[in-house]
């Protein structure tokens, strides 16, 4: 490329070169300039939302210098590339995350401490600016802030990644509680502009939709270079978000794709007065990346959704491709320079179009192209519950995609000829391992059989998952091509995000008792078993409980905000209340229910002790204080997990308002769950549930946040729990309930054989029953407790119910009789939590899967 361009112009490039800030006068001077130039604002109306705008356009410069040395340099080194596909990235905010990623000048670990400094300076508080962004929140729940953390792991560790998603208009709903009951309200999180992204109008994808496959010629069949004539075409505008990395100047890139209309407009119908049909086109194309689907583990089925999947594939394919292309590499090299990653089954049809666009347009045999194509995709799976698994009616996917269809057919094909070789005769396996389900009253797609197929690897996100998906859902799969496919991963978090910049002061003494000032142990985590020697260490333990009782005030401070300024925590007591905290999407499988039926038993006991002439003090020594805390969004069509939201703000209601109980039990739902409030919530655990039905959670990521906080967990022996168990040792969790082997025949038993309630159960469910949560209307909660008592209790609410309320009285004995012991449990948990770190997540991705390696930065 220099030889192209003339050596006078290179001289002006090299003259005024754009440099980073590395001080504090390099920001103010930065900040200034956009402050009165970017904003066209002044020093007489820079509000705090100015300073935000103007401190984030500062520290993108910087970034946007990296990243263009980052691309540069991949581009030179031409190395293989990982592009990892997610419909979710529930990346949160940026500026405090840049801040502590991004060096400036070279003597302090990150450019946080000195913006900060000048923020003040120019009359600002740093806090405050940060409080000023909106939550990018582009996701539902874990499995798009897995793909926030990854993204993060991934610059950090200098591979040479890209994400590649949509950029929806509004992100998943804000949460309000109006009456107990969720209301949900549009999340226009663009409102104000966003200074993270960089809108590339030079990058346009075409994308087609509809139309029919041209076979006029005669000649050709489905295998040969066929012609898709497309109805509608809409284009693809590529957003680009900077991803920098911790300590090191790599800054990668996550493209987000938003549809427009093409420039073709219906002049006809303009004309002839017909103004709104002639829009209508370019309302249409706009709507595909308009809203983010708010649903959780649960597949609707609109066909809204499979455009929005294959636009974004489609348009993320072209883009890889183009670059490939650039190299002149022959495509049999494409596997040796391209790593895609399938987050779940919602980009499968990357895998149709690779193959599409190989045999159509490049016309490479079929079989070759089939052999690129699944030596460059893997798949990862995040779920194992039925209702969550992509399926599409072959009618619907027809219409909008007809050339895939077929090419599917094709697949299917050759994949059943292949098991028919392996396993002749055996028609029963075969209509099993179909690609396309036979069912009534349409046959389906079913796509976690196709990202199978082409995939050379398939992983699950926790060892327990990994094995249950190839002993239940995926099946056939090992039978059919041996276990060798299917591995797992474990999933993992990033501690720059959940530890420094959700708890510092934990980082701060984690830094000083490991004789790190500068906290590298943030990108070696296994580091901290070193901490494991000041567990007993009374002088640590301590300065350890300080900080928590700080971060339960921070909290306590959040719920008084959020519950309009009415402060439920009583601060007086903040040490000695034991904060117990279940914030994560509401679902059935995840048993908030089976949460706040242990808080009325716990209530209802406390009330029968005064009754029957106990003392307060009495009552308090058997129930000690304790805030029972959730949060969390149920997907606006499920009405039970709506029923759970309301059930547990009329609870508080009653419980928070007894005065005879006096404080010693309080019960919070704080609205409006997100990342950023996480960030707040969860360095403030005592305690944190994750009591989700064995078998059902596949790993669960905020058991993991929770433990490097140093919060302790109750909970099922289930996803990462297990994992979590071995690493931090058995004597500091809290495990209880049935195992993943008994829960098909506990299930069996409820459907079959007369079950009867515990006692303690059945206790409770009497008292929701007769009204004693809802005065005004007995019967409101009465589809919870029959989908117990009459409709088999599928979640085995019941079969837990016992042990989950003894597994809670042991908790409160070691609480409050044993707390130094429960500090050195704190301790020895985030010592032994370093294996949850999503740099060894994206190590094992990158060795085992994606086969690529780090391009570091020249220092
Ligand atoms: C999920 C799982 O439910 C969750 O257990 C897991 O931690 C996460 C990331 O792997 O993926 N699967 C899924 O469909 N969603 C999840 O959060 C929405």
């Amino acid at each position: 490329i220099d030889t192209i361009i003339p050596l006078k112009s290179r001289n002006i490039w090299n003259k005024h070169q754009v440099k980073k800030f590395e001080d504090k006068e390099g920001f103010e001077g930065r900040f200034i300039g956009h402050v009165e130039t970017t904003l066209a604002r002044s020093l007489y109306n820079c509000d705090d939302l100015a300073a935000y705008e103007s401190t984030s356009l500062s520290v993108r410069d910087n970034l946007i210098i990296d990243w263009n040395n980052t691309q540069q340099r991949i581009t030179a080194r031409d190395p293989k590339r990982v592009y990892y596909l997610s419909l979710e990235f529930l990346m949160g905010r940026a500026l405090d995350n840049a801040l502590i990623n991004s060096q400036a000048g070279s003597d302090e670990p990150t450019s946080r401490p000195m913006v900060e400094k000048s923020l003040d300076e120019l009359g600002f508080n740093l806090e405050d600016v940060l409080k000023k962004e909106p939550d990018a929140a582009l996701g539902n729940g874990g499995l798009g802030r897995l793909a926030a953390c990854f993204i993060d792991s991934m610059a950090t560790q200098n591979i040479p990644a890209w994400g590649y998603g949509l950029r929806y208009e509004y992100g998943i709903f804000a949460q309000k509680i109006i009456d107990g009951y969720q209301v949900e309200t549009p999340d226009y999180w663009l409102n104000f502009g966003n200074p993270w992204e960089i809108e590339r109008n030079e990058i346009q994808v075409p994308v087609t939709f509809y139309g029919y496959v041209d076979r006029s010629d005669g000649e050709s069949t489905t295998l040969s270079p066929s012609d898709w004539i497309g109805g509608e075409r809409v284009l693809a505008v590529a957003y680009d978000f900077p991803v920098p990395g911790y300590k090191t100047s790599t800054v990668n890139n996550l493209r987000l794709w938003k549809a427009k209309p093409t420039t073709e407009f219906d002049f006809a119908k303009f004309n002839s007065g017909d103004y709104k049909n002639s829009v209508d086109a370019q309302q249409r194309a706009e709507s595909i990346t308009a809203c983010l689907y708010p649903n959780d583990n649960f597949n609707q089925g609109k066909e809204l959704r499979l455009k929005q999947q294959y636009f974004w594939c489609a348009a993320s394919l072209h883009d890889i491709i183009r670059r490939f292309k650039k190299t002149s590499r022959p495509w049999s090299e494409l596997p040796d320079q391209v790593a895609i990653q399938l987050n779940d089954t919602h980009p499968t049809l990357a895998v149709v179009e690779l193959q599409r666009v190989l045999v159509d347009l490049e016309k490479l045999d079929w079989h070759k192209a089939w052999s690129i194509v699944t030596a460059t995709f893997s798949y990862a799976n995040h779920t194992v519950m039925q209702e969550a698994l992509e399926k599409w009616p072959i009618g619907l996917f027809g219409h909008l995609l007809p050339r895939h269809l077929e090419i599917i057919y094709d697949i299917n094909w050759f994949f059943l000829q292949e098991v028919e070789k392996k396993f002749p005769k055996d028609f029963d396996l075969l209509s099993r391992v179909s690609i396309i389900e036979e069912c009534s009253p349409e046959r389906q797609v079913r796509m976690a059989y196709l990202a199978i197929v082409g995939s050379h690897k398939v992983n699950g996100v926790a060892e327990l998952h990994s094995e249950l998906i190839k002993k239940t859902i995926f099946k056939d799969f090992v039978k059919v091509y041996g276990s060798q496919k299917f591995t797992n991963v474990t999933n993992g978090i990033t501690p720059r995000r959940w530890l420094k910049q959700a708890n510092p002061k934990l980082a701060e003494l984690i830094g000083k008792a490991l004789n790190d000032p500068k906290q590298n142990f943030l990108l070696d985590m296994p580091k901290l078993t070193e901490l494991a020697k000041k567990a007993d260490d009374p002088e640590f333990q301590k300065a350890w409980d300080l900080v928590k009782a700080n971060n339960k005030l921070q909290l306590a401070d959040l719920i008084k905000d959020t519950n309009n300024g009415v402060d439920i925590i009583d601060r007086e007591h903040i040490k000695d209340t034991l904060f117990d905290i279940q914030v994560k999407r509401i679902h059935e499988y995840k048993r908030q229910q089976m949460n706040i039926f242990g808080v009325i038993y716990r209530y209802l006991a406390m009330k029968k002790m005064l009754k029957e002439g106990s003392t307060i003090e009495e009552v308090a020594k058997k129930y000690p204080r304790k805030a029972s805390i959730f949060g969390g969004k149920s997907a606006p069509g499920y009405y039970m997990a709506k029923l759970i939201i309301k059930l547990i703000n009329s609870v508080a209601e009653i419980v928070n308002d007894d005065a005879e109980i006096v404080d010693l039990l309080k019960v919070v739902f704080i609205p409006d769950y997100n990342v950023s409030k996480a960030e707040i919530i969860i360095p403030a655990s005592d305690l944190s549930e994750h009591i989700s039905t064995a078998g059902t959670e596949a790993s669960g990521t905020s058991n993991m946040k929770f433990v490097m906080n140093g919060g302790l967990i109750i909970g099922t022996v289930d996803g990462a729990n297990v994992e979590i168990t071995r690493e931090i040792g058995e004597d500091n969790i809290f495990l209880f309930g049935n195992l993943s082997e008994h829960v098909e025949e506990l299930r069996y038993n409820h459907q079959y054989k007369k079950t009867e309630l515990p006692p303690e159960l059945a206790q409770v469910l009497k008292s929701i029953e007769s009204g004693v949560f809802s005065p005004e209307n007995p019967n409101e909660f009465k589809p919870l407790i029959d989908s117990i008592k009459s409709h088999g209790d599928y979640y085995l609410v019941s079969d837990d119910f016992e042990s989950y309320v003894a597994t809670q009285e042991l908790v409160d004995e070691v609480y409050h009789t044993q707390k130094n012991d429960w500090i050195k449990k704190s301790i020895l948990s985030v010592a032994n939590i370093g294996f949850f770190s999503s740099d060894r997540c994206i190590e094992e991705y990158s060795e085992t899967i994606w086969n690529v390696e780090p391009v570091k930065p020249e220092t």
